[in-house]
């Protein structure tokens, strides 16, 4: 074997150094070699483990939050690899997107010339991690042979009635120049993208239907046990399913007679209980009944109030500590349920896109109506009972619990659960109500106006309408000759050469869909392609899907709780229907792994930060420029915050096993992780250690070690005190780092049950028979395996193993190591703890009060007569009473 032969330096007593980057890149370059890490075929009998890391964008530069994620995935595969399973472990590219329009803008690159050599880049920084993917499934989202089946699945959706158009006020990101969707415009009504304010514009755009799904979506989280709590809760409130009502208030007078058939406002209420505490009724500014019931004289100060509306962001109008802006409109309603007048108004805090865009004000039970109704000097009617208070608020707050309700004629008396049946069956039996589920989840709006994405496969016919290009026309290719100069709006919709097409389905001219497709619609699949990666009929094939999918394990940001996993999962499902595949959801279990984080300085007076080099070091950290002090803080990595560390630059230093050991061993891997050199440096020498113990081992010729025999050797019927104890560490590593790679992958503590190990095996090997030693080593080098993995390759070649360590079985524990045979037994006088004794470890009452009896403690304190009386408590301790 040729990787074997090494390079490593030796020094004068035949031991050899350990040099990283030698051993890591002659693994690296053999493993290639052997094809250790391809994918066992479909008919293998073992049982599929899908390993997934969520695919990065290829920016060209590998950062430390991608090195964490790869490296929690690879231990994973590497784990269940020799635990047995036919392990599936790819890598791809999420392609598509901005960076590369903005550089083609900037420096006149070509986008796909740009991305496939940052692909190219980040493709040989991460095999220096020694990760085990089977690169000949890789994928590129922006490469024709992927994004034709891209647009292949859009047309199965838009034939299954999941993708349609229309006309709608959309996100509008004024910088990056186009669209986006709801997922992407961050709290606080900002692009999640390029920070930019987002504004609203009332475009034609392409949707898919993602509401269809929103109950399953929804009622599926169940299924999820093993994703974190966290982010099926937060799937949960994107979804937002709320029970209620929808009610209707008639108008009266003017009012009335202004509209058409229809005379009536329907609100949207999941508290129909409280209908008899409503005083007012009030519209979304942009509610379409605005304009016709408003009366002559309050007409100037409406459409001034609803100029203002229109230049706020949904945010910013609702916002908590906004006070609640509105005026009446001087129209009239009747509440359905006990004849009473109240007055319309409109307000800010009223949204036009959720429920029917209009709310009944029941200003006692509900925080924002009792904001809205004590500034504008609206009536407060109580009617669900606050404890503790007759029919009034105490303490000045809405009452938003449900309880019995008051002043409400004949549902007085009843509990809230039961009133909001109650009065719903009401309305319904006379017409003014009925129950209602509405979501907060919107359909996914899909449409950018960009070049760098996947072309939508339509074409727009005066006659026919929007056409599908027929699917063997696919794919529907990027056009090079686009201009990419960043002037004018979409690069596709200029280029008249492209967009001017027949109609497939009449021949007369038509026009090409100039919009491409969100990236989230590329990276929703992705996963499925990797079961079949070369397939040139199909996406993939069911029978694929059902071999290696739901992925076993997905390992990811938090960042994508939302958009990426809602999005995947809603694919999965609606293709599922599609008949495509047979499985309910795409991911069995995830773990979203914490942030790296590094030190910074910030200065709280400027808000600026200053980079490390330039702080000085003599007690508190100042700040060069104005002298004071500056904040001492762990954050993100960032190259603004001066605190970003390079993977290659720590590779170089210490090699990746180093880098894949401190990663795993700072912190658990769904906790954030902070940057310490020290610690870096720590398990360097850890690793050095091992060294120093695999060597003085292949290097004494009284005792050599052959792993390659391994099998063969027995362990002698009798073992010394020390081979037991040499046994029993062993064995509880196996045992303990099985425990922690199991369920939550505890890697910090199988790393210290490492640590262990190689202390209690240092200075004992040489003291033990041939078949304990290699025991030993073979276990360690084996749990070493998944963490270090060149290393352990080095490590198991040098003890001549064979094969690779990385195709041997997992350690399996025997419990009879475990169990120690002898025991310590307290012996006491009196209650008095005299001395100690080594006993059989299955010694029964007799025989411990016959061994302690007999004892050099006894003889000494009992002084020749018998005791009184014998205590014995099993496992612990003998007491003599004399
Ligand atoms: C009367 C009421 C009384 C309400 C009460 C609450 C408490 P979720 O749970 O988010 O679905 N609402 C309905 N449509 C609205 C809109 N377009 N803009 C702003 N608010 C709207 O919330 C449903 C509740 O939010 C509805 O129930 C309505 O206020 C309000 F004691 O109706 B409620
Ligand atoms: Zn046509």
């Amino acid at each position: 074997m040729t990787a074997a032969s090494s390079s490593q330096p030796e020094s004068s007593n035949g031991q050899r150094r350990y040099d990283p980057l030698d051993t890591e890149q002659r693994w690296q370059s053999h493993w290639k070699d052997i094809d250790l890490d391809s994918t066992p075929a479909a008919d293998d009998p073992r049982p599929p483990f899908y390993a997934l890391s969520m695919f990065p964008y290829p920016s060209g530069s590998l950062h430390m939050g991608h090195v964490r994620n790869y490296v929690i995935t690879d231990v994973i595969a590497r784990v269940q690899r020799m635990r047995g399973d036919a392990v599936l472990h790819p890598m791809g590219w999420d392609a598509f997107g901005l960076p590369a329009e903005n550089a083609a803008i900037e420096r006149g690159i070509d986008p796909g010339v740009w991305t496939d050599h940052n692909i190219g880049q980040m493709r040989d920084q991460l095999g220096r991690l020694g990760l085990s993917i089977d690169w000949t499934r890789e994928q590129a989202t922006c490469h024709d042979d992927y994004y034709r089946w891209t647009q292949w699945l859009f047309l199965e959706l838009q034939q299954g009635g999941l993708a349609y158009q229309k006309e709608a006020q959309v996100n509008w990101d004024p910088i990056d120049q186009t669209v986006l969707a709801n997922e992407q415009v961050d709290a606080d009504g900002k692009s999640w993208r390029s920070g930019a304010v987002v504004e609203k514009r009332l475009l034609r755009q392409w949707f898919l239907k993602i509401t269809d799904y929103a109950d399953a979506l929804l009622d599926d989280l169940d299924q999820l046990k093993g994703w974190p709590e966290r982010v099926r809760t937060m799937q949960a409130n994107w979804i937002g399913r709320s029970k209620g009502a929808e009610i209707q208030f008639s108008l009266t007078g003017d009012a009335a007679a202004a509209v058409g058939a229809d005379k009536t406002i329907t609100v949207f209420t999941t508290r129909p209980d409280t209908l008899f505490g409503a005083s007012y009724v009030v519209l979304a500014p942009e509610h379409p009944l605005v304009n016709a019931i408003t009366s002559a004289d309050h007409r100037d100060a409406v459409t001034a109030f609803r100029d203002l509306m229109s230049t706020l962001s949904s945010d910013e109008r609702t916002a908590e500590d906004q006070p609640k802006r509105g005026l009446p409109i001087g129209a009239e309603v009747t509440n359905p349920v006990n004849g009473e007048k109240l007055p319309v108004w409109i307000a800010d805090y009223v949204l036009a896109d959720y429920g029917t865009g209009a709310v009944m004000g029941v200003p006692a039970h509900d925080e924002r109506d009792f904001l809205f109704a004590r500034r504008h000097e609206l009536p407060v009617r109580v009617v669900i009972q606050v404890p503790g208070a007759d029919e009034h608020l105490n303490d000045g707050e809405a009452w938003t619990e449900p309880g019995v309700l008051i002043h409400s004629g004949d549902f007085d008396g009843m509990a809230s659960e039961e009133a909001k049946e109650a009065i719903t069956a009401k309305g319904r039996d006379e017409g003014w109500a009925q129950p209602k589920v509405q979501f907060r989840l919107r359909d996914w709006l899909i449409s950018r106006q960009r070049y760098w994405g996947c072309p939508i496969p339509i074409i727009h016919c005066d006659s026919c309408g929007a056409v599908p290009v027929p699917r063997e026309e696919l794919p529907v290719r990027l056009p090079k000759d686009a201009d990419l100069s960043g002037k004018g709006g979409s690069p596709l919709a200029q280029l008249d050469s492209w967009v001017s097409v027949p109609c497939p389905s009449c021949g007369k001219p038509a026009r090409r869909e100039t919009d491409t497709m969100d990236t989230f619609m590329c990276s929703s699949w992705y996963f499925l392609r990797f079961a079949d990666p070369g397939n040139t009929d199909a996406p993939f094939t069911p029978e694929a899907i059902a071999r290696w999918l739901p992925v076993k394990q997905y390992v990811g940001g938090i960042e994508h709780a939302i958009l990426h996993l809602l999005y995947a999962r809603f694919f999965t499902k609606a293709l599922r229907d599609r008949g495509l595949l047979t499985i309910d959801e795409p991911f069995e279990r995830l773990l979203t792994q914490g942030m790296v984080q590094a030190v910074t300085y910030r200065n709280p007076r400027t808000g600026r930060y200053v980079a490390p080099d330039r702080v000085s070091d003599e007690g508190d950290p100042r700040d060069p420029d104005d002298g004071g002090e500056l904040e001492v803080l762990f954050e993100k990595m960032s190259k603004s915050k001066y605190n970003g560390v390079d993977p290659a630059a720590v590779i170089d230093r210490y090699g990746a096993d180093t880098a894949r050991m401190f990663i795993l061993f700072k912190a658990p891997p769904e906790k954030d992780l902070e940057w310490d050199d020290a610690d870096v440096e720590g398990q360097f020498r850890f690793l050095q250690r091992l060294w120093r113990l695999v060597e003085s081992a292949a290097t004494n010729a009284d005792q050599p070690v052959c792993l390659s025999g391994d099998g063969a050797l027995t362990l002698p019927a009798e073992l010394s005190e020390a081979e037991q104890e040499v046994r029993r560490a062993v064995h509880t590593a196996i045992a303990e780092i099985g425990e922690d790679l199991s369920g939550d992958f505890q890697f910090n503590t199988a790393i210290s049950e490492l640590m262990k190990l190689s202390n209690a095996l240092s200075g004992a090997l040489e003291t033990v028979t041939p078949a304990v030693r290699q025991e030993a080593l073979s276990v360690l080098i084996r749990l070493l395996a998944p963490f270090a993995p060149h290393l352990a390759e080095e490590f198991w070649h040098r003890l001549k193993g064979s094969q690779s360590v990385h195709q041997q079985p997992w350690p399996i524990h025997d419990p009879a190591a475990l169990v120690k045979d002898t025991i310590e037994l307290v012996i006491q006088v009196k209650g008095k703890v005299r001395g100690s004794l080594q006993v059989p470890a299955d010694a029964d009452k007799a025989r411990l009060e016959e061994l302690a009896l007999a004892s050099d403690v006894a003889k000494k304190w009992l002084e020749g007569q018998s005791p009184r009386r014998v205590i014995v408590v099993p496992g612990k301790l003998v007491n003599l009473v004399p």
